[in-house]
């Protein structure tokens, strides 16, 4: 017997939206009823491609008109806290994309609003779901490389990411917005809570308004030293898959390591095992993004469990506060020169 299919409407019609929308849609059980985005053209060339029955460009509107299960916001990060709230108030459980909020205190305001008005609420958080770092955390929790005790998480790209993602450029505070804000998770999932961070920042490119270069080391509450590496400096790099994420762990029983093209070896006093985890392919994914696009449905897949109560959600609102915390208390750190305590 075919379950009922959540219905759900999207708002923010922008290039990421098309293959989250996608990603819905290849999980199955649930049917987008209606897309927002304030450019009419943008939200209709976006229901035009999935059959989406009707566009708005006002949001208020749309929640008004539409009865739906669950919201997913998909817009700039500037206005992330204003439409959870309005979906808050409204109990319409919400998925907000991430950077979860343009600023620390903007992120806790919206998770108390959805805790006190007992709505779930979820950030679509993917890295952590790409195929070789499940894989990475199923070798951790083996324990065959014993107590890890020092890591490194790079995303050292050259790619050109302001040419589909123009807003970025804008941004008073980028990389560690946009892109710390999955690594910093990554280094969550694997290895717990950090109590201590240090931060620097650099800009590479002229033109462009915040920091496209950081580094920054996590002090773990299990006593491991964490090194996150970043850069979208638009450089050439000898070694360069945009978007691959490069990790190494050392523990007292060996090592392992993620190397790019999805390969990841396990040394232990056995030798070397290595094996490649690429990640599935989907027809609608664009191939410059493909272990990106492939993460939203294993995202994705987890979210609608939980709306549907028939599992438990990893990236909540609540979790994710974890994580950006993380982010600003590295730009803190930057400013201060120091570190601090998280
Ligand atoms: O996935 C993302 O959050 C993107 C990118 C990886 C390009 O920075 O914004």
């Amino acid at each position: 017997m075919e379950r009922n299919k959540l219905r759900f409407a999207v708002l923010g019609a922008g290039f990421w939206s098309h293959f989250q929308l996608a990603g819905w849609l290849e999980v199955g059980g649930c049917e987008c009823v209606a897309v927002c985005d304030r450019v009419p053209e943008k939200a209709e060339a976006l229901a035009g491609k999935f059959g989406v029955a009707r566009t708005y460009s006002d949001a208020e509107e749309l929640l008004d008109k539409e009865r739906i299960d669950f919201l997913d916001v998909v817009t700039s990060p500037d206005t992330h806290p204003k439409f959870v709230l309005m979906a808050a108030e409204r109990g319409i459980p919400v998925v907000c994309q991430k950077p979860m909020a343009p600023a620390l205190e903007q992120a806790e305001r919206m998770v108390e609003a959805c805790r006190k008005a007992s709505v779930p609420f979820y950030v679509n958080e993917n890295w952590r779901w790409q195929r070789p770092m499940r894989e990475l955390k199923r070798v951790l929790d083996s324990g065959v490389i014993g107590t890890p005790f020092r890591a490194r998480i790079d995303m050292i790209s050259g790619f050109p990411v302001f040419r589909n993602q123009p807003f970025l450029a804008e941004l008073e505070q980028f990389i560690i917005t946009d892109l710390g804000s999955h690594t910093l998770d990554v280094a969550r999932f694997f290895f717990g809570e950090a109590d201590t961070v240090y931060c620097r920042t650099q800009r590479v490119h002229p033109n462009i308004r915040g920091e496209d270069v950081a580094t920054i080391v996590l002090g773990m509450k299990n006593s491991m030293t964490v090194l996150v590496e970043m850069a979208y400096a638009e450089n050439y790099l000898e070694h360069d898959k945009f978007p691959e994420t490069r990790v190494f762990i050392e523990a007292d029983k060996g090592s392992v390591r993620l190397e790019l093209d999805f390969w990841i070896r396990v040394t232990t006093e056995d030798g070397t095992h290595s094996r490649r985890y690429p990640p599935p392919t989907y027809r609608w994914a664009d191939p410059e993004y493909a272990i990106l696009h492939s993460s939203i449905v294993d995202c994705q897949r987890n979210l609608l469990e939980a709306l549907r109560g028939e599992g438990e959600a990893e990236t909540t609102g609540e979790d994710n506060l974890k994580t950006m915390r993380l982010v600003f208390g590295s730009y803190e750190s930057a400013a201060q020169g120091q570190a601090l305590a998280v």
